[in-house]
């Protein structure tokens, strides 16, 4: 069976492409979802986008009932104040790669801090959008 992945954004990142593009970029989500289709046309691909903390943790719960192999999950500004979200990535037992455009290491000190680094896999910040394929390769490597 192919490996099956989904790849899940978090608030303000339906803007991707729109605004601020000097942080994030100028390629959009579908971009993103072109992109990764076509560099991993082996692998079973399912995106989500929500600006909704609920509908997030939902997504997570159902790619651990659907048996998914691994999350690539970029929390937005979630990732700095949300137990519910860590919570959730802990309840699953699946791998949950998080993802950042940005060096938030390199920007306001309150975006260096992760709640949710210590449930996931691992984190890759800073790479733009290569970010993602990394971490779909990275999850691939755990053995499919
Ligand atoms: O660098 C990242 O990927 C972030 O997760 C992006 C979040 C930010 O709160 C995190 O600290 C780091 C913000 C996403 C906002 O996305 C936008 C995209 C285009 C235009 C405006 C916002």
């Amino acid at each position: 069976m192919p490996p099956k992945l989904l790849i899940l954004n978090g608030p303000n990142l339906n803007l991707l492409g729109t605004r601020e593009p000097e942080t994030y970029g100028h390629a959009t989500l579908a971009d993103l979802e072109a992109a990764l289709r076509a560099a991993f046309p082996e692998v079973t691909l399912a995106f989500f986008q929500s600006n909704h903390e609920g509908a997030l943790i939902d997504r997570l719960h159902e790619a651990f009932r659907e048996g998914l192999d691994g999350v690539v999950f970029n929390p937005g500004a979630y990732t700095h104040t949300s137990v519910a979200l860590r919570d959730a990535i802990a309840a699953i037992s699946i791998p949950v790669v998080e993802v950042h455009l940005s060096n938030v290491y390199a920007r306001e000190a309150f975006r260096h801090q992760s709640l949710l680094a210590p449930v996931c896999t691992g984190t890759l910040c800073g790479f733009g959008m290569a970010g993602y394929h990394l971490a779909v390769r990275a999850i691939l490597g755990f053995g499919f």
